[in-house]
């Protein structure tokens, strides 16, 4: 019946798949599941009183402003703190290279949209961002995996990768999603300098950046190519810096940010407009007024502080009810860690039974386009108050036992 449609789809359209994520969040949503599966904020730390007193402000102050079409490119005072923040982490910006985009998702749409062709190759960390892949795929990109270990994408690897000329590099060089696992400082220099002397530009994906627990912040590598460069306006450089203001205020808002030349704003820009002509007006104004206020800032630390909590109660549950032949990373921030199972345990064999004993995490394999990763699995650790965590993991340990008894003895 509906052929008349299916045989329509574009090439792009048979490409697009389910984002697993999105679709175990169906399952997730029944309360008497704990769920380690979406990348979901604490709800308890939302800041809706301030939220909603700012929100009486804008609406009474500048209501028919908040409530308007505004520009593609951006509210601009909120443009123009974000390029003050940069400057502030030595990047020459100003707003001619802030694009504010709908959540940072939409800004990897965007690059998708303006950077891939059809067979273009991309050099992705394995395992690597899901739903970057979603974003990137349709537009028919091939990935070319460097793998990475507990300091990030190896850059060892990276280096061969580099010679076949690929469209670009994606990363998410800290607390990474979704192995929470943080590229180190020589790692980083050495991946902006050998990204220059290739030629080949770095998308940098940092929503977890500011979600640091322990340890000194490591620059951006954004950072570290306007320093190799030495621009001292308008930055020009080979790294696209993408973030939003979703996993420290609200990630309901739909706010995040590109920093770009100018030249490529006004790209992502044209290819926004036909998206959605601009991200909400009225949620651009909110998260301007709490940040101006100081209140994102304030929900980070209070955000961290309890996400700390609750990485180390998972760490300790995983410690208490997982076999010996399974390990994990131990992320000094962000919001997930990984886990890898031994060899002949099938992650995704595992979520079923795990949902039988509701509990949810999300399989490793859909992180790998090149395949692999059978056996390991992405836990969320931000979303849970630490006895769910603990009741969680317990769960999850007696699936495992329950699935593979001879692979896990009890
Ligand atoms: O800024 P926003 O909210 O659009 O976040 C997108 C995003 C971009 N880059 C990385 C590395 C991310 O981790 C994210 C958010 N990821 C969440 C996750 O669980 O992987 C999104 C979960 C929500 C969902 O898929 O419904």
């Amino acid at each position: 019946m509906t052929r008349v449609w299916s045989r329509r789809y574009a090439k792009r359209t048979l490409r697009m798949t389910s984002s697993a994520i999105r679709e175990l969040l169906k399952v997730t949503e029944q309360p008497d599941v704990i769920s380690f599966a979406g990348g979901l904020p604490a709800p308890e730390a939302f800041p809706v009183e301030e939220i909603a007193e700012a929100a009486q402000r804008i609406l009474r102050d500048d209501g028919p402003r908040a409530l308007q079409y505004s520009a593609t490119e951006g509210y601009r005072p909120l443009r123009e703190w974000v390029a003050a923040e940069m400057r502030a982490a030595n990047v020459p910006a100003s707003i001619e290279q802030v694009l504010i985009t709908t959540g940072s998702q939409q800004a990897l749409d965007l690059v998708g949209k303006v950077f891939v062709d059809p067979g273009d190759e991309l050099v992705v960390e394995t395992p690597t961002y899901l739903a970057a892949l979603q974003a990137f795929t349709p537009y028919g990109a091939q990935y070319l995996s460097a793998p990475s270990d507990a300091h990030g994408i190896r850059t060892d690897a990276v280096e061969p990768l580099f010679a076949r000329r690929p469209k670009l590099l994606y990363t998410v060089p800290t607390f990474q999603n979704p192995s929470g696992a943080t590229l180190s400082a020589a790692r980083r220099a050495r991946l902006v300098e050998m990204a220059a002397a290739h030629g080949i530009p770095i998308v940098e994906d940092e929503p977890y950046r500011e979600l640091r627990f322990q340890g000194r912040h490591l620059s951006r590598l954004i950072s570290l190519e306007a320093r190799r460069r030495g621009d001292s306006s308008d930055y020009r450089g080979g790294v696209l810096y993408a973030s939003t203001f979703s996993k420290v205020l609200s990630p309901g808002m739909r706010v995040g940010y590109v920093v770009a030349p100018a030249e490529v704003i006004v790209k992502l820009v044209q290819a926004k407009q036909s998206a959605d002509l601009n991200t909400a007006t009225f949620n651009q104004m909110l998260v301007y007024e709490l940040a101006v206020s100081g209140a994102i800032e304030r929900n980070t630390k209070k955000v961290a502080r309890l996400y700390a909590e609750r990485r180390d109660a998972m760490l300790a549950a995983l410690r208490e009810h997982f076999p010996d032949g399974a390990s994990w990373t131990q992320p000094d921030g962000g919001m997930f860690l990984w886990v890898t199972l031994p060899e002949d345990i099938d992650a995704s064999e595992l979520l079923e039974e795990a949902i039988a004993q509701h509990v949810a995490f999300v399989p490793g394999a859909p992180f790998h386009p090149n395949g692999g990763g059978a056996n390991t699995l992405r836990l969320n650790f931000s979303n849970a108050a630490p006895e769910r965590i603990h009741e969680g993991i317990a769960r999850l340990g007696r699936a495992l036992h329950a699935r593979f008894p001879s692979a896990v003895p009890a």
